[in-house]
C-alpha cells in the first residue's frame, strides 16, 4: 500500500497526457526525475536516475552507442543478452561528461549529447552540433503496464525508417506497425506480418543524417512507424526488459557498421556456398538426385550445390536415412563431391518421440534430459513432421553441444553444409503454430524462461548448435548452416531465406526490398527462393528470377512439394540459355562477389545494399525498392513485371558504365528501356575496378585463364580483390591474398596500379587481363611498369584497351597514354 501511495505521489504521471485517442490507457509513465548518480558498470559510464520506484539507466556503451535500461521496480534483472556477440568488437569507451543542472541532466558521449529533461523524464538525442536526432514524445513518456514495456518517439514528417529484418512490403516501414514473433508463414504475402525472424532493429534517415535503434528484447514486440498516429512512431514489447540502444550516425553505413560490431558479423561463408544452388521440396528417391546433378553437369549449367529436404529421412525422423529410396547415400554423396558438388542436408530440430527402436537422438536426448519440458515437469510434445516429437532445449549450453554431436555422421559422410528449417519454432495442428507460451525453457544458471521469452531466439540458439557443433566436427572447415527462424544475431551462426515464398511476379518484386532489409539488418548472407515456392512460375518469370537471383548473396532455386518442375532447363532451349547466361555471370564475378563478402564478414556492410546506404544523400533513392547494389560498384536495376511498359532507370550519382555495351551514363540521363527477356540492366560505376574471372563448372574447378580485371575509369578509382583457399579456416591465421587496385585517368592518359596488401595466399592465375573502358582512340604507348609494351589491343567498338599483366599478384603499374 505504502509503495502504491509512494509511486503516485511521486513517481507517476497520469496517462490522460496527450492520449485523446486511448492508446495509452493502462500504461504507467515515467514521472520527474528525484536524484540523479553518476553510474558505471565494466566499460558502461553513466548515469542512474530515479523517478519514484522507477530506475533508469543510460549509459555509454560504445563511442556513438548509447544505452537506456528501465528498472520500472527499480530492480535491473541480470544484465544479459542473446543478441550481443561474447566478445562485442570495438569496444571503446571514451570519457563521459554528465551536467546535472535544475530541469535537465546532459550527457556529452562522444558525438551523442543526451538531454535528458527531469519532469516528466524525456530523452533527447542529439548530435555534436545540437541537431536533435531522436526524442522522447513529450506527450508520452516511457511506460509499463504490467509486464509491458513501451516507448514513444517524435516522429518528423520527413524521416524514414528501414529495418525490421524480413518484413514483406515496401522497404521503407514508414506508415506501417509490425510485430516480431517467429511464425511459419507459409505462403506469405505483402502484408503478412509476423515472419520467420525478429530483428528488433532499425535505421531512421532523414535528409541524408542516420540514426540507429536497437530494442534488444526478445519477447513479442512491436513497432509502429506512424500507423497509430501522424506525429510519433513507438515501440515496446509485451514483456523483459526496457532496453534499447541509440546508435549514432550519421551515415547509415555506420550505423549498420556498429550494430553488427554489437551483434556479431557473418563468418567468412565457404566459396562454394555462393555458386549456384539446387534445390526442391524433395528430391528423391536418389536416382532422380543423381539425374538432376548430371543434368546440371551435362548441361553445364554451372552449380555447386545440392540439396536433400525431408524426404530423404525415414518418416521424417532427423538424423535418419530412408535406405529405401537412398539405397547408397554415404556413395552418393561423395560421388557428388568427385562431381564438385556439395551435399546440403536437412535436419529440423524437432526430434520423433520414437521410444525403444534405438532411435538415438530421442534415446540420448531423453537420457542427458535435453527437451523442452510443460510446467508441470513432463516432458513437451507437439507434432510436427515425424509425428509426437520433442524440442531440444537449445536454450542450454549442454544442449547445444549434444545437438551438435548429432551430426557426426552426416559429417563423416561428407554432408557439406545443413539448413535448420522449422525453427520458429513451428508446431503442427495448434492455432498459434507454435508451443504453448507456459512451456518451461532452461538456463545455464538454473534459471528457467517460459516460451514468452525463449521463443524468438529458439531457432537461432539451433542455429548456433548446429554452427558451433560441426566447427568442432569439421577441423577446420568452415561450418555452412542455412536457418529459417532468427533474432538479432543470428547472422554469426547461419545464412538465412525467406521463407515459403510464392511464384508470382508481386513476390519477384518483393523479394529485392526484403533480402536488402536482411542486410542492412545484420544479415547479408541471404537468399529467397528462386522461382517461388508455393506454385509454379510462368516460363518468363522464372527466368527473370533466375537473373536477379544471379546477384543476390544467396542463389537458390527452391520450390514446394507438388509444383512443377523448376530447374533451370524446364521450359524449353531458349529460356535455358537465359537462365545459363545469368548462372555463368554469377561464377565470373565470383573474383568481386567474394570479395564484397569478405567485406561483409569484416565490417557488417552487406554486399546487397539498398541505395540509400551507398549514397545517404540521394533522397530521390529513399524509396527505391526495385533496385540495388551488389558491393560498391554494380548497380541492378532488376526487371520484375511482365514488361508491359519500358522500365524507367535512374543512376545513381555519379558517372556509370551499362556492364553490357561498356556505354558510360551520366547519373542526370533519363534511361529507358524495354530489356529482352535475356537482359537485365546493369551498371558499374566510373570509377570501379571489377576482378573477374572465366566460366567454371563449380568453384572447386580451376578457372581456365587469367583473372580479369575490369577498368571502368571515373572518379574516386578504386577496386580490390580479396581471395583465400575458399573453404579452411586459415584466412583467419593470415592466409589471405589481398590486393588494391587504384586508377587515376587524364584526357590523354590513364594508370592502373596494383598494390599488395597481403600476398600469403597463392591464387589460381599468374596473368592479370585488363579490360580498360571508356578509350575512344588507339592508344600511342602501353607501359607496364617502365617497359613499353606492344602487344595491346583496342577495339574501336566496344571503346576498350585491353593487355595483359604477366605474374601479376604483385606491385604493379599500367600506363596507356592516348
Ligand atoms: O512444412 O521441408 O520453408 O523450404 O521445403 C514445410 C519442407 C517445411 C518449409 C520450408 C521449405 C521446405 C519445407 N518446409
Amino acid at each position: 500500500m505504502t509503495s502504491l501511495v509512494r509511486r503516485i505521489g511521486m513517481g507517476l504521471l497520469v496517462c490522460a497526457l496527450g492520449s485523446a485517442n486511448g492508446v495509452a490507457q493502462g500504461w504507467q509513465h515515467i514521472g520527474k526525475v528525484e536524484r540523479v548518480e553518476t553510474f558505471k558498470e565494466g566499460l558502461q559510464n553513466g548515469v542512474e536516475l530515479t523517478a519514484g520506484q522507477t530506475k533508469v539507466r543510460v549509459t555509454q556503451f560504445y563511442n556513438g552507442v548509447i544505452r537506456i535500461r528501465v528498472a520500472p521496480t527499480g530492480h535491473f534483472p541480470k544484465d544479459f543478452s542473446w543478441a550481443l556477440a561474447e566478445t562485442p568488437l570495438n569496444y571503446i569507451s571514451g570519457p563521459v561528461q554528465i551536467h546535472d543542472e535544475k530541469n535537465e541532466v546532459k550527457m556529452i558521449a562522444g558525438p551523442v549529447h543526451v538531454s535528458i529533461a527531469k519532469s516528466p523524464l524525456l530523452i533527447t538525442f542529439s548530435d555534436a552540433s545540437g541537431n536533435v536526432l531522436l526524442a522522447d514524445e513529450p506527450s508520452l513518456p516511457m511506460a509499463w503496464d504490467g509486464p509491458r514495456v513501451h516507448v514513444w518517439k517524435k516522429m518528423p514528417p520527413d524521416e524514414n525508417y528501414y529495418g525490421l529484418g524480413d518484413k514483406a512490403g515496401p522497404m521503407n516501414r514508414r506508415n506501417r506497425a509490425f510485430t516480431n514473433w517467429n511464425t511459419d508463414e507459409f505462403g506469405w504475402q505483402e502484408s503478412s506480418d509476423p515472419l520467420y525472424k525478429t530483428i528488433p532493429f532499425f535505421i531512421g534517415l532523414r535528409k541524408g543524417i542516420a540514426y540507429g535503434v536497437f530494442f534488444d528484447n526478445t519477447y513479442r514486440s512491436s513497432f509502429d512507424f506512424g500507423k497509430e498516429a501522424r506525429d510519433y512512431f513507438s515501440f515496446g514489447a509485451e514483456g523483459g526488459e526496457l532496453n534499447y540502444y541509440f546508435i549514432a550516425g550519421p551515415e547509415p553505413k555506420k550505423i549498420v557498421e556498429q550494430y553488427t560490431a554489437m551483434t556479431g558479423r557473418s563468418p567468412l561463408p565457404p566459396l562454394w556456398s555462393l555458386g549456384y544452388q539446387q534445390c526442391r521440396y524433395s528430391y528423391y528417391p536418389e536416382s532422380r538426385v543423381r539425374e538432376i546433378v548430371k543434368t546440371l553437369r551435362d548441361k553445364k549449367i554451372p552449380a555447386d550445390v545440392i540439396y536433400l529436404d525431408i524426404d530423404y529421412q525415414q518418416g521424417y525422423a532427423p538424423f535418419t536415412i530412408n535406405r529405401e529410396y537412398f539405397p547408397t547415400f554415404e556413395k552418393m554423396i561423395s560421388d557428388f563431391r568427385a562431381q564438385g558438388f556439395h551435399t546440403i542436408l536437412i535436419t529440423d530440430l524437432h526430434i520423433k518421440k520414437d521410444t525403444n527402436h534405438g532411435y538415438v537422438p530421442y534415446d540420448s536426448g531423453t537420457k542427458n534430459d535435453a527437451f523442452v519440458k510443460n510446467p508441470d515437469g513432463s516432458i513437451y510434445v507437439g507434432k510436427v513432421w515425424p509425428g509426437d516429437s520433442v524440442f531440444p532445449d537449445f536454450t542450454l549450453t549442454r544442449v547445444r553441444n549434444w545437438w551438435g554431436g548429432l551430426y557426426k555422421d552426416f559429417v563423416a559422410m561428407g554432408a557439406a553444409g545443413f539448413w535448420n528449417d522449422m525453427n520458429e519454432p513451428s508446431v503442427f495442428f495448434r492455432a498459434d503454430k507454435t508451443m504453448p507460451l507456459g512451456t518451461v525453457h532452461r538456463l545455464d544458471d538454473g534459471t528457467t524462461i517460459d516460451h514468452r521469452a525463449a521463443h524468438n531466439i529458439f531457432g537461432m540458439e539451433n542455429a548456433r548448435a548446429t554452427y558451433e557443433g560441426l566447427l568442432k566436427l569439421q577441423a577446420g572447415e568452415r561450418p555452412f548452416v542455412l536457418t529459417r527462424a532468427a533474432y538479432s544475431g543470428a547472422q554469426r551462426y547461419a545464412a538465412t531465406w525467406t521463407g515459403d515464398n510464392s511464384s508470382t511476379w508481386n513476390h519477384l518484386k518483393m523479394s529485392t526490398p526484403m533480402l536488402m532489409s536482411m542486410g542492412i539488418s545484420g544479415m547479408p548472407l541471404v537468399g529467397d527462393d528462386i522461382g517461388g515456392f508455393a506454385g509454379s512460375p510462368t516460363p518468363d518469370l522464372l527466368t527473370r528470377w533466375f537473373e536477379v537471383g544471379a546477384l543476390n548473396p544467396i542463389y537458390r532455386d527452391h520450390t514446394a512439394k507438388g509444383t512443377a518442375d523448376q530447374e533451370p532447363w524446364v521450359h524449353g532451349p531458349e529460356h535455358e540459355a537465359v537462365r545459363r547466361k545469368y548462372i555463368e555471370l554469377r561464377y565470373r564475378l565470383l573474383p568481386y562477389l567474394y570479395t564484397v563478402t569478405e567485406e561483409a564478414a569484416r565490417t557488417g556492410i552487406p554486399m546487397m545494399r539498398p541505395l540509400f546506404l551507398e549514397y545517404p544523400q540521394a533522397q530521390e533513392f529513399y524509396g527505391d525498392d526495385r533496385d540495388f547494389l551488389l558491393g560498391r560498384d554494380l548497380f541492378v536495376a532488376p526487371v520484375t513485371t511482365e514488361m508491359v511498359d519500358a522500365e524507367d532507370i535512374s543512376l545513381p550519382p555519379g558517372d556509370w558504365y551499362d556492364f553490357w555495351t561498356g556505354v558510360r551514363h551520366a547519373h542526370e540521363e533519363k534511361i529507358q528501356l524495354r530489356p529482352r527477356l535475356d537482359e537485365m540492366p546493369l551498371y558499374v560505376r566510373a570509377g570501379a575496378i571489377l576482378p573477374m574471372q572465366p566460366v567454371v563448372q563449380n568453384t572447386g574447378e580451376t578457372p581456365d585463364g587469367p583473372l580479369q580485371l575490369h577498368v571502368y575509369p571515373g572518379d574516386d578509382c578504386r577496386g580490390s580483390l580479396y581471395q583465400d583457399d575458399g573453404h579452411t579456416l586459415a584466412y583467419q591465421k593470415g592466409e589471405i591474398l589481398h590486393i588494391n587496385y587504384s586508377c587515376s585517368a587524364s584526357s590523354s592518359s590513364i594508370s592502373i596500379i596494383s598494390s599488395i596488401e597481403s600476398n600469403a595466399f597463392k591464387p589460381w592465375w599468374n596473368n592479370s587481363a585488363l579490360t580498360i573502358y571508356g578509350a575512344t582512340a588507339a592508344p600511342k604507348e602501353v607501359r607496364i611498369g617502365d617497359r613499353a609494351i606492344q602487344d595491346w589491343h583496342f577495339d574501336a567498338q566496344a571503346h576498350t584497351v585491353t593487355l595483359t599483366v604477366p605474374n601479376a599478384a604483385k606491385d604493379w603499374n599500367v600506363r596507356v597514354q592516348y
